[in-house]
């Protein structure tokens, strides 16, 4: 496959820190559990690591208790790495270690700026072209720092703006990339004119939730629970990994968001 952002040779992960409960959350589904958690943190690591992945695992941080979701920090590409400006004030400080270890590997990268503020969260590569959400934690300033800087290097990409739609967080909590023309996406996005080109995959509605799945090498990982979503993924030829979330959807992470995937 020569295509860009679902071959993955490495990621960076971090385990939910003690202070997880005290993350911020809109979901209404209670405190979550940490060592249950942590479990399934570890099989998502494993998950990843039977795909050929390599994973870096960054030690907890309990003074940030969002610092497990770090697809927020950072968007890394093929031709180099940006990292983001989490628009939560809580999580602006979550940054540093992933620009560390990012540094440490590509040599430098590039980094959003004041009065921009970005999440990786919105950013869904889709080969050589990028989907970049306007949410309540992207603004348009850090969208236009990212196009400009994806342009730089050779990318295409196009706005999309979510603030009117409350059921996503982040675009990638309601889109998902899983090769060639074939998005996965919730309801409220799969008329969006910018999707026009693509072959739109409809979660049903009570299944918003597996629309964020992530395509790794040669599988796509699904949360757990979603039969629907799971047969829609399988019925196109992918091999399936389901992963249990419960706790992490508690705190209103998708499985996209806890790891930063490096091609
Ligand atoms: C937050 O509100 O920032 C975290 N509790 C959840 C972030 C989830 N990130 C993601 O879906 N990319």
């Amino acid at each position: 496959m020569t295509e860009h952002g679902a071959r993955f040779t490495a990621a960076i992960v971090r385990p939910p820190a003690a202070s997880f409960a005290e993350g911020l959350t809109t979901a209404g589904l209670g405190a979550p559990d940490l060592s249950l958690a942590l479990s399934q943190h570890a099989a998502y690591v494993a998950a990843l690591e039977q795909l050929g992945v390599h994973v870096t695992a960054l030690p907890p941080d309990a003074a940030f208790p969002d610092s497990t979701f770090v697809e927020d920090t950072a968007v890394v590409t093929a031709r180099g790495a940006i990292v983001a400006r989490p628009g939560a004030p809580s999580r602006a400080g979550e940054v540093a270690a992933i620009r560390q270890v990012l540094e440490a590997r590509l040599g430098s990268v590039a980094a959003i700026t004041s009065p921009g503020t970005l999440d990786g969260g919105d950013v869904c590569q889709a080969d050589g072209s990028f989907f970049i959400g306007l949410s309540h934690r992207t603004n348009e300033e850090g969208a236009r720092q990212l196009a400009d800087w994806l342009a730089s290097v050779g990318y295409s990409s196009v706005v999309i703006d979510i603030r009117g739609n409350g059921a996503l967080l982040h675009l990638k909590s309601g889109i998902a990339w899983l090769g060639g023309k074939d998005l996965v996406v919730a309801e409220g996005l799969a008329d969006h004119p910018a999707l026009a080109g693509y072959r739109r995959i409809l979660v049903p509605p009570g299944e918003t939730y597996a629309a964020n799945c992530v395509r790794v090498n040669d599988a796509v990982l699904v949360a757990a629970g979603f039969p629907a979503a799971t047969a829609q993924v399988a019925a196109l030829g992918h091999r399936v990994i389901t992963l249990d979330m419960s706790e992490f959807r508690k705190m209103d992470g998708g499985l996209s968001c806890l790891s930063v995937r490096l091609p």
